[in-house]
């Protein structure tokens, strides 16, 4: 597997964080980062992210922190608008001392590595990152300081999205469907039921939906379903039958014929 140094991408100096904006990104091979980390903010488009071997769909607003050790690729990119927000280990930090408590935890193996913010909280997000840029050129202690407290808001505002996403109870949360979603895609879905459950109507779950992540509900279902079993076929030795059935499709058949129509080629061609 590729592994990527921080001293491609950082500017030369200690600065704990550099920005590496992709415009687009491209397809990306698997890879893990040696001696970075990196916040990935999703600001157009949309990709697959396969994030320790788990398929997941990024859109707008998509956010993931992704650690050193944890392995990564970007496929079906489709003008994906990206900014990688890359940063040392926690102790590279000159003036903040803490910043890994402001992290995602793992617990019980369990890393909450993505969420979704909202379309304001994308913007803030860009301002900051915008800043923290600018300060990559001074090493003066005042840039430092300055660059390390925007890296704090940064941390500060992505986590405050964090905690709007799947805390039930608030309703009409698109985000909160969408994770919903990506738990029970092999599930039979009724459209009604699911809008009722996140307290919006179904014309509005049709509308969000769409203008979040640029799919009807039935499309970024399917594609769940396909990214999820494009997984399977690669990784396990499970039948096709039994990997389309495993992923919610009750005809096989119908199954391939997606399953070309989205990536161009056969589910025995997924194979490894
Ligand atoms: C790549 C891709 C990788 C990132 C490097 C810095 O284009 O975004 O995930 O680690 O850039
Ligand atoms: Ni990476």
């Amino acid at each position: 597997m590729t592994v990527l140094r921080s001293s491609e991408y950082f500017p030369s100096g200690d600065f704990p964080v550099a920005i590496e904006p992709r415009y687009p990104q491209e397809t990306f091979p698997e890879h893990h980062h040696q001696d970075f980390n990196e916040i990935v903010l999703v600001e157009q488009g949309t990709g697959t992210h396969v994030f320790n071997d788990q398929p997941l769909i990024l859109s707008a607003g998509s956010v993931c922190f992704v650690r050193h050790r944890d392995h990564h690729l970007y496929e079906d990119t489709d003008n994906l608008h990206l900014t990688n927000v890359l940063y040392r280990s926690p102790d590279a930090f000159r003036f903040l001392s803490g910043v890994g408590d402001l992290l995602p935890q793992e617990v019980d193996g369990i890393y909450p590595a993505h969420w979704r913010i909202n379309p304001g909280q994308v913007a803030q997000a860009k301002t900051l990152i915008d800043l923290l840029a600018q300060k990559t050129v001074s090493q003066s202690p005042e840039s430092q300081a300055q660059q390390e407290l925007y890296f704090m808001q940064l941390l500060l505002l992505l986590r405050k999205g964090s905690r709007d996403v799947g805390y039930g109870g608030q309703g009409g949360d698109l985000n909160n469907l969408l994770d919903w979603m990506n738990e029970h895609y092999d599930e039979e879905i009724d459209w009604p039921v699911l809008a009722e459950r996140f307290s919006m109507s179904l014309r509005t779950l049709h509308r969000q939906m769409k203008q979040q992540t640029g799919c009807t509900p039935l499309n970024y279902l399917n594609r769940l379903r396909l990214i999820n079993a494009r997984n399977l076929l690669r990784f396990s030795d499970s039948s096709i039958t039994d990997i389309a059935h495993q992923c919610g499709f009750c005809d096989s058949n119908y199954f391939s014929t997606l399953f070309k129509r989205e990536f161009g080629y056969a589910p025995r061609n997924a194979r490894l």
